[in-house]
């Protein structure tokens, strides 16, 4: 099935200001055959768009995702954030409470820090549906994240280009 996702870049215009664009990458080491997947679709996608400025940090594991985005964004140059983790349901619970809070936590940080901060986290019941999202039949989810911070980043642009904080008058 193919994503809404993924499309050709031509199509979204990547500009010689997006293509300067600082992206941190925080990836989780559980699952790490899955989650390095997604890292090398995230960072392919990236670098198709133009974008060589990647700053790749590892953590143990998907909960440690949230603070791991905040040091990058509160003490490296980033202009968004992708999180790549991967959260298999197991016996115990888990799988929900890390679920919530790796996406609770993740959800703020865009709003705190006021730049994508994009959620590259699969959430699934085994590990053959990772597999579908992390290269196989449903593509790569972490493609599609690294899609989702250059629109992100592009919508930034146009607005503050258009109606930014410079603009004199009324
Ligand atoms: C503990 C744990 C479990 C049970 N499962 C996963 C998982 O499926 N995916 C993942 O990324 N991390 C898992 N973890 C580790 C937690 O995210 C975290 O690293 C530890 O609880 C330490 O804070």
């Amino acid at each position: 099935m193919a994503s809404q996702l993924n499309q050709e870049f031509s199509a979204l215009n990547i500009s010689d200001v997006l293509k300067k664009k600082h992206v941190g990458i925080v990836v989780s080491e559980w699952n790490k055959e899955i989650t390095n997947a997604l890292l090398q679709g995230a960072e392919s996608t990236l670098k198709e768009a133009g974008i060589e400025n990647i700053n790749i940090k590892w953590v143990p594991g998907s909960f440690e995702l949230p603070l791991a985005a905040q040091y990058l964004l509160e003490y490296a140059k980033v202009d968004a954030v992708i999180a790549i983790g991967c959260l298999i349901k197991g016996e115990t619970p888990h799988f929900h409470y890390i679920s919530e809070a790796v996406t609770q936590s993740l959800s703020r940080l865009n709003l705190q820090y006021i730049r994508p901060v994009v959620y590259g986290v699969l959430t699934v019941e085994n590990l053959e549906q990772a597999e579908e999202r992390a290269g196989g039949k449903l593509g790569n989810k972490g493609s599609e994240a690294a899609t989702v911070a250059i629109k992100m980043m592009q919508l930034k642009e146009e607005i503050h280009n258009n109606n930014g904080r410079k603009k004199l008058g009324f």
